[in-house]
């Protein structure tokens, strides 16, 4: 499978068996373990795990990310952010395009925050 996305391939072994049992995650684990589960509550949903169709993008968006839909003024939002996300034209979205819009959305929410950040600092 070839992406023309200009990620930097990652390829680390993470599955080993030894560290199934780790109990001990920290936050950052636990984060990228909360992406994988809530990927596949939704994707799992049609038989097909791999990938969300557009149903499944749908009740994932207005399910997990409500508060960022509320803030969207558009009522076609989900259907342009699907366009956005298929990089590979197929009509779903597959983890690695979930991803894109998760670190979209974290990008965008990181740059309010330092707003924030520095309109609490002028006081
Ligand atoms: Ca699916
Ligand atoms: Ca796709």
């Amino acid at each position: 499978m070839q992406r023309e996305s200009g990620r930097p391939e990652i390829r680390i072994k993470v599955c080993g068996p030894e560290n199934v049992a780790s109990t001990t995650m920290t936050e950052l684990e636990k984060c990228m373990e909360s992406l994988i589960t809530i990927f596949h509550r939704y994707a799992d949903a049609d038989g097909d795990g791999k990938s969300l169709s557009k149903k499944e993008l749908n009740k994932l968006v207005e399910t997990e990310l409500p508060t960022f839909l509320k803030s969207q003024k558009n009522p076609k939002v989900v259907e342009q952010i699907r366009k956005d996300l298929d990089q590979n034209g197929d009509d779903k979205v597959d983890f690695e395009e979930f991803l894109s819009l998760i670190v979209g959305l974290s990008i965008a929410c990181e740059k309010c925050f330092m707003l924030h950040e520095q309109k609490k600092g002028k006081k």
